[in-house]
């Protein structure tokens, strides 16, 4: 009498697949790719705005360095550095100050101030890339005939009667054209007192965003020179709520905070 054992088989009786082997169907792995599709769209939107984030910080931080740079320049030089022109490769033009060749449309000189980091032109650039239009701007007041960039010209002109004139307003449409009765400059486009941020400005920085290099002609933007806006450099910038029409990031250097390192550093009074 034989006792055989039949030998084990893998599988259940009658030769179906077990869950194991026979593996996904196609309506399973439909599901399977929705899920991870979901997952992966859900993910990548957060990158991107975290990329976005980012680029926002560091540019932030830039532009409150390159003021702190502004400064530090002061103290050392007895003026302001003239901004950059479009030619001068990050350098003051002219050199040496004076009489700026383009005091409301220029760039951060970074060459002279010694700032990185710069483009192959010697441009300081901002946190959203590295075109031509992420170079960082800088305009500066030409008030008491340009006292603030010709050397000891605070000095010659005296703490009181030194009124830097750059204005900050908060929305383009506050922007005015003179006549105005508004002091100290009434020859010049000027805030509405409602919507003026800073009227004393001695220096503005400013980026022109993430959309540098297909917006800027906004309202808003095209108060702050950029290669698309379509008015004339003046004195009055805007710095309005960041939104869908406008992303510029503005700092500016206002006469109390440039006046009390200049005087801690001796030069003043
Ligand atoms: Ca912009
Ligand atoms: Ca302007």
């Amino acid at each position: 009498m034989n006792d055989t054992v039949a030998p084990a088989t893998e599988g259940s009786p009658c030769g179906a697949p077990t869950l194991a082997q026979r593996g996904f169907t196609l309506v399973e792995l439909a599901i399977v790719m929705f899920i991870v599709a979901l997952l992966l769209g859900g993910m990548l939107l957060p990158l991107s705005a975290q990329q976005d984030v980012r680029s926002y910080g560091d540019t932030q931080k830039l532009l409150s360095d390159a003021r702190d740079a502004l400064q530090g320049f002061a103290m050392a030089n007895d003026r302001l550095p003239c901004p950059a022109s479009a030619a001068s490769n990050g350098v003051e033009s002219p050199v040496g100050g004076g009489v700026c060749t383009n005091p409301h449309d220029g760039f951060f000189p970074a060459a002279t101030v010694g700032m990185a980091p710069v483009d192959g032109s010697g441009y300081l650039v901002d946190g959203w890339g590295s075109d031509i239009d992420n170079r960082v701007r800088y305009a500066v007041s030409t008030a008491n005939t340009n006292a603030l960039t010709t050397v000891s010209g605070m000095k010659t002109t005296g703490i009181t009667a030194l009124l830097p004139d750059l204005e900050i307003c908060n929305s383009g449409a506050q922007v005015r054209i003179p006549p105005v009765i508004t002091a100290p400059d009434t020859t010049t486009m000027y805030c509405h007192p409602s919507a003026r941020l800073a009227q004393d400005a001695v220096a503005v920085i400013y980026s022109l965003g993430k959309n540098a290099g297909t917006g800027g002609a906004g309202a808003d933007e095209t108060h702050n020179p950029n290669p698309r806006s379509i008015t004339a450099a003046d004195r009055a910038f805007v710095n309005a709520q960041q939104g869908t029409n406008f992303d510029d990031q503005i700092v500016w250097l206002s006469k109390g905070t440039l006046l009390n390192r200049m005087v801690a550093a001796g030069r003043l009074p």
